[in-house]
């Protein structure tokens, strides 16, 4: 060896040394997970935030703006197979696009993480790359505008700041992007899950309301806040304060505002139909500014009348008859229908429910609003239509106080991760043994237990939950907690304070039961889940919201809903169903995974906290994931796909082989000089080892596709 390579590989080693593994698969030591952890804080202290496993994407939250995003390192990834260039959300996003190209087949982008691990950044970032990279006409370039500022206005209406991040998803949301056959997007839509709306009532200490409010109050002009009736100040607002934050210094509410309403018109929306949609935002903050007392008798009465004034000319309905059924609920007795007086609590109650069933149906009605315009309008070519989706749910919390909401979106992680755990470690494992490839299995813990525990029929939590919500009589909060006792006090992953032999666990209050997640441990307060759960809304506010002149709430309340005699589902039920629905969309796509960490839990650059990162690379079954994956194959394809993308590339195979699928497979990668520990042939698929054997195939069948080209150009010339 001469001087200068011995200096070369000593300064590439360096350099390793320093930066760590872009791929956990070339670990030398891969099954400890301290080593694990190592090259991820090299690789974080060097800035570079992303490194793979196999073809998952691990990305660690920077907490500051990386000069990574730029058009040049799009550019850098675009058309380029996954293992030439480092490793990016940009190359997640190329591969998925050029699979859905070659393949034909519709592909997903998960990324999974916990609360404020970079989820809906990525999903930005992949939208983003998209809209930059993919081939536009003028009509795909409002398309891709539409996409992209869909962003800003879902996270005005459907994010807040809390506790663990600023900007967090306060909905789960599912995007697919519709690509023509020239590879083009030329349509989206979304699907939205449960929005979080009784924080439009309430928020935690340290928390706020939905962005959209303080950006109203802060950014829009005087004119604007003159008609709509509000103050430039969130204080005033009872809905604002509760978390006694209305100011946070990452959030410039005021700049955010002109992005928003700008991204309105964009998307189409008329000045009238952001007017009406404002004055709504409007009357939910007047609406928690009514204040009322209470009368002996139990009956209550409304103090102030410039709220009610408001309301009832922001939402076109009348003035007094909104004012009697924010006071009173009407009940039918031997078939007469009655006006029966509330207390002070159940009308401020009956208040609150209407402020969250107005913001939460508007918001519903804004997704449908994006879909109209994003939605592919050839609909001749539709079916043609090859589709990427992504899908940027709410992260795994843990808060002080937990409750139905925690519930809720933590399951819902509990039900992505069990799809993690179907489609790579476990449907991995079953395909190697149906293959009848020798392997030796990886364990790795199934948290389909846990998904169970929540979701079985008749004795999952919410079948538990759903059953109190439906006995008349005396069901509370405190009888469903007992009957979960009697039903699943035994279940592994279910503590409450009772002990089996009668005392009581003191650590845990007693109107708590814990669930072991899969992420952690959490308590939850059973305070309030059967009236979250049950979601009821008093049938003379919808009558007076169905009156409304307001054309926005006209869609969002109709009256065919005040006869129907059907119970509605419940929320917990309506929540599981649509997951499930989620789940056979995404099973039937090619997934990519992002997986994200959070290094720490003070949203500070620089910062990894080393116990922190190990926990979510437990419970993320990082180290499973690089077991199966070191162990395993990077590529599979059925013969017949295989031969018939290759078989040009040799003699005996081209152009057709008619022995046997695997003898024609076998004959082709000899002839193509596989070696023998590179690939194994199973029943019906070849199994590839090294993504590099795969992609080596491709740029060879790519080089002599252009050199046929060629020759045949010049055959026409001559032929002239
Ligand atoms: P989440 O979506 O995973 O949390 P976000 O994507 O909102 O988390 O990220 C939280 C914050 O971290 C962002 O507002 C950014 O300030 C910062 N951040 C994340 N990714 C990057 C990045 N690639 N570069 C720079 N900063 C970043 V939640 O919605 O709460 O589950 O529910
Ligand atoms: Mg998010």
């Amino acid at each position: 060896m001469f001087d200068w390579e011995r200096a070369m590989m000593e300064s590439a080693l360096t350099a390793r040394d320093r930066v760590g593994v872009q791929d956990f698969v070339l670990l030398e030591n891969h099954t400890s997970e301290v080593a694990f952890i190592e090259n991820l804080r090299k690789r974080f202290k060097e800035n570079l935030i992303y490194t793979y496993i196999g073809s998952v994407l691990v990305s660690v939250n920077p907490y500051k703006d990386l000069e990574i995003y730029t058009k040049q390192h799009m550019e850098r990834y675009r058309g380029v197979n996954f293992y030439e260039v480092s490793p990016h959300i940009y190359a997640v996003s190329d591969n998925a696009y050029r699979s859905m190209r070659s393949e034909k087949r519709d592909q997903c982008i998960l990324i999974s993480g916990e609360s404020g691990a970079g989820k809906t950044e990525a999903s930005k970032k992949v939208l983003q790359y998209y809209a930059v990279t993919c081939p536009a006409s003028e009509h795909v370039q409002t398309v891709k505008d539409r996409l992209l500022q869909s962003n800003p206005v879902l996270e005005a209406f459907g994010n807040a700041k809390t506790l663990r991040n600023d900007n967090s998803s306060r909905f789960g949301k599912y995007m697919d992007v519709q690509f023509d056959f020239k590879g083009a997007p030329v349509g989206g839509h979304i699907l939205n899950y449960l929005l979080e709306k009784s924080r439009v009532v309430h928020q935690s200490h340290g928390e706020r309301n939905f962005h959209i409010f303080y950006q109203l109050i802060e950014g829009a002009e005087d004119e604007l806040l003159r008609r709509l009736g509000l103050e430039r100040m969130a204080q005033q607002y009872q809905y604002l304060v509760k978390g006694s934050c209305p100011k946070v210094s990452s959030i410039n509410d005021r700049s955010d505002w002109k992005v928003v309403r700008k991204a309105l018109s964009v998307i189409g929306f008329s000045d009238d139909e952001v007017e009406e949609l404002l004055s709504i935002i409007a009357s939910v903050l007047h609406l928690g500014n009514v204040q009322y007392s209470g009368e002996d008798s139990g009956s209550s009465y409304i103090t102030t009348d410039t709220q009610i004034k408001y309301i009832a000319r922001l939402l076109g309905v009348d003035f007094s008859v909104l004012k009697e059924a924010l006071t009173h609920k009407k009940i039918t007795a031997k078939g007469e229908e009655l006006m029966s007086p509330l207390n002070q609590e159940q009308a401020s109650s009956a208040r609150d429910a209407l402020s969250k069933a107005i913001y939460g149906r508007t918001f519903t009605w804004l997704v449908n609003k994006i879909n109209t315009s994003l939605a592919f309008k050839d609909k001749f070519n539709s079916k043609n239509a090859s589709v990427i989706g992504l899908l940027d749910i709410y992260g795994f919390e843990v808060f002080q106080n937990n409750s139905f909401e925690q519930f809720c979106i933590n399951y819902c992680n509990e039900k992505l991760q069990q799809l993690f755990i179907e489609l790579t470690l476990k449907s991995e494992q079953e395909e190697y043994e149906a293959e009848g490839i020798t392997w030796e299995p990886v364990q790795y813990f199934n948290n389909k237990i846990i998904c169970d525990l929540v979701e079985e029929k008749f004795k999952g939590i919410i079948s538990i939950l759903d059953e109190e919500c439906l006995r008349p009589g005396d069901a509370s909060d405190i009888t469903f907690l007992v009957k979960l006792e009697d039903t699943v006090g035994g279940h592994a992953h279910f503590v409450t304070h009772k002990l089996a032999d009668g005392k009581t666990r003191k650590v845990m209050g007693r109107e708590e039961f814990r669930l072991l997640h899969y992420a952690g441990e959490v308590n939850y307060n059973v305070n309030g889940f059967l009236d979250k759960n049950n979601d009821l809304l008093f049938r003379n506010l919808k009558e007076v919201m169905c009156s409304s002149e307001n054309r926005i709430l006209t869609q969002c309340f109709s009256r065919e809903e005040l006869t129907d005699k059907k119970l509605p589902e419940t929320t917990a039920t309506q929540f599981k169903n649509s997951l499930a629905k989620l789940m056979e969309i995404l099973m039937s796509k090619d997934p990519s995974y992002v997986r994200c960490i959070k290094p720490n839990d003070a949203k500070q650059a620089g910062r990894f906290e080393e116990v922190l990162v190990r926990h979510q690379v437990k419970y993320l079954g990082l180290m499973e994931n690089l077991r199966v994956r070191r162990a395993g194959f990077a590529y599979r394809r059925r013969y017949e796909v295989f031969l018939q993308r290759y078989k040009s590339l040799c003699p005996d195979t081209w152009p057709s082989w008619d022995g046997r699928l695997v003898d024609g497979v076998s004959t082709l990668v000899k002839h193509l000089g596989y070696k023998p520990e590179e690939y194994k042939l199973g029943r019906t698929k070849i199994f590839i080892r090294f993504p590099k054997t795969l992609f080596a195939t491709e740029e060879y069948r790519k080089l002599r596709l252009s050199a046929v080209q060629v020759q045949a150009w010049w055959k026409g010339i001559l032929a002239r």
